[in-house]
């Protein structure tokens, strides 16, 4: 492949990247501007819909369906939510776009709003950062100032507001709904859809929720167009009339056991293998690679022969796992125990179930009760079944839970167990406690 040069981190080594006056400079806002001045909404809404752009948040729904589903020739208000509640494990691509350029961001925060309509924006993010809030409260008040946000913007009529709102850090912050409620000022639990938030979202206004690196996207696309879009990434699948294709630049995290953890940008579809090896700087200590999630914890783990799957929306599917995700890739090494990785997994999910469904809290309580089992030595051989069974009953797909993180908890169950399984059953067998377990806590 040619090298590629990257767009959404195209600026990030520039001094002062953050700044109004250097993005100005680099062109920026000249697409909101001509948007507000030259096209109609519906025309924004078309042009994303066109390039084919599907949400960076984990579901990868397109981004200019969403659009169109808002209530037509609704009296508004009208909101748009930019979930900036990164919190999935190893993902930081967020992050680094609010903390390095948050004004390509913020103008497509402004691009989306003038397409549905929205005169105000609800920016909620992760309250552990705090450098990308102060970033993006500076960048916010330079808009301000400099007559970009506020009322009857350059002339034109158009109003726009960007509320900037610190999160309640907790993971559940960051599914849509659960992250409508926090906006409120409750406690975030998620709600039962429908209705979807297009039709019903926060302060029960229809609300439009997309990601920070979709709206960055939609910069790029109101500047480049959409046949540069769709150049980048992987076409539809012939094969698959439901695939709407995986077009566009994507940011990846590569973390856990590599010599270089890096945010790297490349078209979609490009391989795990290809990641890890070139742009990770391969496994450290000279070892292998045994395991690695493809996209964020909560699309399951791959085994080393499945490195060579495509990125893109479709590849991690083939491999029995549950998507892209976040393209968040964590690397285990071949001296790791799946067994303690397992825990560590299960640890999460219990800790971050809101509690409000049954299978989901019962469910990723049992799924750590017995990973702490098998940890200790104490495993017993059912022990395996019963877990794919519980991960494979707890999410919303079989119907019984109100959101997606029961799901998420129990993708890296199942993919664990059915992918090593000979390694949990000579755990059980072995019937030794795992050899850093005498340095933790005991769970109850
Ligand atoms: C109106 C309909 N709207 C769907 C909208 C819906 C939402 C979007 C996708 O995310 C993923 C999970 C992990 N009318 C609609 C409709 N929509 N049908 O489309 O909806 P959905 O339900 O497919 O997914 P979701 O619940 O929004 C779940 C990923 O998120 N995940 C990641 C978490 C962490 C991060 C991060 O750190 N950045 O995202 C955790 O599970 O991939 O598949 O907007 O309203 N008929
Ligand atoms: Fe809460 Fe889990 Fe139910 Fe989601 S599935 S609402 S996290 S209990």
């Amino acid at each position: 492949m040619a090298k590629y040069e990257p767009v959404l981190l195209a600026r990030i080594q520039k001094p002062n990247s953050h700044k109004l006056e250097g993005y100005r400079n680099d062109g920026g806002y000249s697409s909101f501007e001509r948007a507000i001045k030259e096209l109609k909404p519906e025309q924004v809404i078309d042009t994303v819909k066109n390039a084919g752009l599907r949400g960076r948040g984990g579901a990868g729904f397109p981004t200019g369906l969403k659009w169109t589903f808002l209530p037509k020739d609704h009296p508004g208000p009208i909101y748009l939510c930019v979930n900036a509640d990164e919190s999935e494990p190893c993902t930081y691509n967020n992050r680094i776009l609010m903390e390095k350029d948050p004004h390509q961001v913020l103008e497509g925060v402004m691009l989306a709003c003038y397409a549905i309509k929205s005169e105000k924006a609800f920016f909620y993010i992760r309250y552990e950062y705090g450098t990308a809030f102060r970033t993006l409260k500076a960048a916010i008040e330079e808009l301000y100032a400099a007559g970009l946000l506020g009322r009857n913007i350059q002339g034109t009529g158009v109003n726009l507001d960007i509320v900037l709102h610190r999160g309640a850090a907790a993971y559940i912050c960051g599914e849509e709904t659960g992250l409508i409620e926090s906006l409120e000022g409750k406690r975030a639990w998620p709600r039962i859809k429908p209705p979807f938030p297009a039709i019903e979202g926060a302060f029960r206004k229809p609300t439009i929720v997309n990601n920070v690196e979709t709206l960055a996207c939609v910069t790029h696309i109101m500047r480049k167009g959409v046949d540069w879009f769709k150049s980048l990434g992987v076409a539809p699948d012939p094969n698959n009339p439901r695939d709407a294709g995986s077009f566009g630049p994507k940011l990846y995290t590569i973390a856990g056991h590599v010599n270089e953890p890096k945010c790297v940008e490349l078209p979609m579809g490009v391989t795990l293998r290809e990641l890890i090896d070139k742009h990770g700087g391969g496994v450290w200590k000279g070892r292998k690679v045994k395991a690695a999630n493809p996209g964020g914890l909560s699309m399951g783990f791959v085994t080393e022969s499945e490195l060579d799957i495509p990125l893109d929306f479709n590849g991690p599917g083939k491999v029995g796992c549950l998507g892209l995700g976040t393209a968040a890739i964590t690397v285990i090494d071949d001296q790791t125990s799946m067994v303690d990785v397992l825990h560590n997994v299960c640890q999460f999910y219990a800790h971050e179930s809101c509690g409000q469904c049954t299978p989901c809290r019962e469910g990723t309580g049992w799924m750590l009760k017995i990973t702490d089992r098998l940890r200790s030595g104490q495993g017993r051989r059912e022990d395996l079944d019963i877990l794919v069974e519980v991960a494979d009953r707890i999410g919303i797909m079989p119907g019984t839970t109100i959101c997606g993180l029961s799901d998420g908890a129990g993708w890296p169950v199942k993919t664990a167990i059915r992918k090593f399984r000979k390694e949990f059953e000579d755990a059980i067998r072995g019937g030794q406690p795992s050899p850093i377990r005498a340095s933790l806590p005991v769970l109850a």
